[in-house]
């Protein structure tokens, strides 16, 4: 592999940040999400409070890099979706993160989710690293046909899984609800 195809492959699309390093065991989900995906995505920390130069710098930068969605987590105070999605135009996802400084995680739910109009940032539950991967996977799906088939696959897999669940439950506690139809 040359150094073109070798740089070309590594190029992130997604950006995946975080307000400190005590986000990182919740906000790797999203990392192990886009590695199941095959997504490249680079991940860094930046504090809206701690490193404000830095989060304008990392946010402005971001188009121009090749990142074309950007994964944000923080807790307590959560500033840094909101305030890089008011830096860049790209898609922002926020990771609400209950963390030491957490009234009750509800504070930094809040934080991210009531920004004003014009500058959305698409809000994930508490926690939900895997989720904003998966969204982040989406946004990306819509113009990659491969990824889309993968999505497709990834929901199929699931809905095996609660077929099986079904089944299992029904030994159990047997109901006239699937023995009268075909679902
Ligand atoms: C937020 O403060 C971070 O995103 C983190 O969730 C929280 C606590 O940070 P540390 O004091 O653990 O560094 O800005």
């Amino acid at each position: 592999m040359n150094q073109t195809e070798s740089t070309r492959e590594c190029q992130p699309k997604v950006g995946i940040i975080m307000g400190s390093q005590s986000d990182l065991p919740k906000m790797q989900a999203a990392a192990e999400l886009l590695d199941s995906f095959d997504i490249a995505y680079e991940l860094t920390i930046v504090s809206a409070h701690r490193t404000p130069q830095r989060m304008v710098t990392y946010a402005q930068t971001a188009q121009s890099r090749g990142l074309q969605v950007i994964i944000a987590g923080a807790g307590g105070a959560a500033h840094l979706p909101g305030m890089v999605a008011s830096l860049t135009t790209l898609p922002v996802i926020g990771v609400p993160i209950h963390s030491s400084n957490s009234v009750s995680g509800w504070d930094s739910i809040l934080s991210i989710l009531q920004m004003p109009n014009g500058i959305p940032v698409a809000t994930v539950a508490l926690d939900a690293a895997k989720n904003a991967g998966i969204l982040a996977a989406r946004i990306l799906g819509a113009q990659d046909d491969v990824l889309t088939q993968k999505l497709q696959a990834y929901q199929q897999t699931m809905q095996e899984k609660v077929t099986e669940s079904i089944q299992t439950v029904a030994k159990t506690y047997p109901c006239g609800f699937d023995s009268a139809s075909d679902l």
